[in-house]
């Protein structure tokens, strides 16, 4: 695991149903992520923020809102976090909302064919994110980047990291899922996406469930994570823009985080939807560092 991170930040909602989420790289940098990465021995250097267009805040054209803009930030964040990977460091990409992990994820795959690493997607969330403009109930972009990643959707998006599609289902394990679409659900199932649901931690509970979602990682794995703050219980997490109750509790969402920690395989990070508009006392991006500081391998006691 690269022991040099760059801090990319990507404030837009271009994605969302609910503006804020552009504030969410200012929010977990007051909330002092650089400080504290650096604190565990890590080199992190904080790249400031990418440029993209407004949020035009007009209603979905064809199922998609907003889908100039959309593809535009994607472009941009493709480049920057392909460029950092490439320069041998662990990018994380501070959202935004989640339609941009159209493009960070289509970087890291690119970045996979060719280093010939095998790449393993844990796509943390509340929702499955698996739209598309048809089953859309809302046209949000930022409901369908699984899809899009999986070759379902424009090909403005599902194109952007050369290769179609930018990574097979078979890379994804999603954990913490509650809410999905009913169209949306039936696509899933059709897909072969494995989903670690509530339910299903519920039943196993979250080590059983790690274990398994982290089982076959070898040498060769590039680990890239996707960390939906909504994928938190909406009790301790309210700054998201779509907040789901039910999810994981804090001690849950340690462990999981803990236990990706000790594949040793982490090599890139999205942190998304963090909505500080929605935030109090910009508590959610406090719990958000604090959960990403166990993700780097701090852990109460030092560990044999
Ligand atoms: N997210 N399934 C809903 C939709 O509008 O497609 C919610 C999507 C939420 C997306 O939180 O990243
Ligand atoms: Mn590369
Ligand atoms: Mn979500
Ligand atoms: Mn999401």
């Amino acid at each position: 695991m690269p022991t040099d991170i760059s801090l990319i930040g990507a404030p837009t909602d271009v994605g969302a149903g609910a503006r804020g989420a552009s504030m969410g790289p200012e929010a977990l940098r007051v909330a002092r992520l650089q400080p504290i990465l650096e604190s565990h021995g890590l080199a992190v250097e904080d790249l400031g923020n990418l440029a993209g267009p407004p949020n035009p805040w007009q209603p979905p054209v064809d199922g998609y809102r907003h889908l100039d803009a959309v593809v535009a930030w994607n472009q941009v964040v493709h480049t920057a976090v392909h460029g950092e990977l490439a320069r041998g460091r662990l990018p994380i990409l501070l959202g935004g909302d989640h339609c941009l992990a159209i493009g960070s994820i289509s970087a890291v795959a690119r970045h996979c064919r060719e280093t010939g690493r095998r790449l393993r997607v844990l796509w943390l969330d509340a929702h499955a994110d698996f739209n598309t403009n048809v089953l859309t109930p809302s046209g949000n972009v930022h409901g369908m980047p699984v899809a899009c990643l999986c070759g379902h959707g424009p090909q403005a998006l599902v194109e952007i990291g050369g290769h179609v599609p930018a990574i097979s289902a078979k890379a994804v394990r999603q954990i913490g899922i509650r809410s999905v679409d009913p169209g949306e659900k039936r696509f899933v199932h059709e897909a072969g996406l494995e989903v670690f649901d509530m339910r299903y931690i519920d039943e196993m509970g979250m080590r059983h469930t790690m274990e398994l979602a982290l089982a076959t990682l070898d040498e060769h794995t590039h680990l890239h994570v996707s960390f939906d703050v909504d994928f938190l219980d909406a009790d301790i997490a309210p700054g998201v823009g779509t907040a789901v109750p039910g999810g994981p509790t804090y001690r849950e969402a340690q462990l999981c985080m803990e236990m990706i920690a000790d594949t040793g395989r982490l090599a890139s990070l999205d942190v998304m939807e963090l909505n500080p508009a929605l935030d109090v006392r910009n508590r959610t991006a406090e719990l958000a560092v604090d959960l990403i500081e166990s993700l780097f391998g701090k852990s109460t006691l030092m560990r044999r």
